[in-house]
C-alpha cells in the first residue's frame, strides 16, 4: 500500500490516507476498463473536422476513402503493456484532411500557435501542434486510418482510428475510436 512519508502521523489521519490511496487506485482502474468492458460500444463510422477552419464537417468512411490514401507499413504500437504489430494501415495523412478544410491563420505567423486535438468516443484525446505536423517529419506518420492488413478496422478499435507512427511510444497517441480533429489556437 501507500508508504506514509515520516511514517508518525496520528492513526486516523493514516486511516484517511490509506482510504484516499484505495479509492485512487479502484477510480483509475474503472477509467482504465470503461473501455474494456465493451469496446464495440464506441465504434466510430464518422469523422468530425472542426475548429478553426474554413470548409470543416463530417467525412463518413466512404468519404474518407475518396481521399488519396497513404498506408504505413510494418510498425508498432508500442505500450507500457506490451506491443502489437500493425503490418499495414491504410488511411489518409492528417494534414491532407487539414490542407483540404483550409486552416484559417488569422493572423501573420497564426499557425505557429495552432494545435490539434485528435478525439475518441470514449472521451481519450492527443495533441499535435501545427508546426510538429506541418513542419517536421513526424507528419508523414500522423493518418486517419480505416483499413488494417486489407480490412475493416475492428468495433473493438476502430472503425477509425487515428495513429502517429513516427512516435516513441505509439501507444500514446494512438487514438481508437477517432471521431473528431479539431483546430485551435493558443489564447496568447
Ligand atoms: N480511444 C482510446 N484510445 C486509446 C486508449 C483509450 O483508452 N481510448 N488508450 C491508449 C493507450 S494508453 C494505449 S497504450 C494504446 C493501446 O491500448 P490498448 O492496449 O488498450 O489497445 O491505445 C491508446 N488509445
Ligand atoms: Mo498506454
Amino acid at each position: 500500500m501507500v508508504d506514509v512519508p515520516g511514517g508518525a502521523l496520528h492513526g486516523d489521519v493514516k486511516k484517511i490516507y490509506v482510504l484516499a490511496a484505495v479509492m485512487a487506485v479502484s477510480l483509475s482502474a474503472e477509467a482504465h476498463s470503461h473501455s474494456a468492458s465493451k469496446p464495440e460500444k464506441f465504434a466510430t463510422s464518422y469523422l468530425d473536422v472542426a475548429g478553426r477552419v474554413r470548409h470543416g464537417g463530417r467525412f463518413s468512411i466512404s468519404e474518407l476513402k475518396a481521399i488519396p490514401s497513404v498506408t504505413l507499413l510494418n510498425f508498432d504500437i508500442v505500450s507500457k503493456h506490451g506491443t502489437q504489430r500493425i503490418r499495414s494501415l491504410k488511411g489518409v495523412l492528417l494534414k491532407n484532411l487539414l490542407d483540404r478544410a483550409e486552416i484559417e491563420n488569422g493572423e501573420w505567423g497564426g499557425t505557429k500557435k495552432m494545435y490539434i486535438v485528435a478525439s475518441a468516443s470514449d472521451g481519450y484525446k492527443a495533441v499535435f501542434s501545427w508546426s510538429e505536423l506541418f513542419n517536421s517529419p513526424l507528419g508523414e506518420g500522423v493518418i486517419v486510418g480505416y483499413e488494417r492488413d486489407g480490412q475493416e478496422i475492428s468495433d473493438n478499435e476502430g472503425k477509425l482510428v487515428l495513429v502517429s507512427a513516427k512516435d516513441t511510444f505509439t501507444g500514446a497517441r494512438y487514438v481508437k475510436w477517432l471521431q473528431k480533429v479539431e483546430v485551435r489556437k493558443i489564447s496568447k
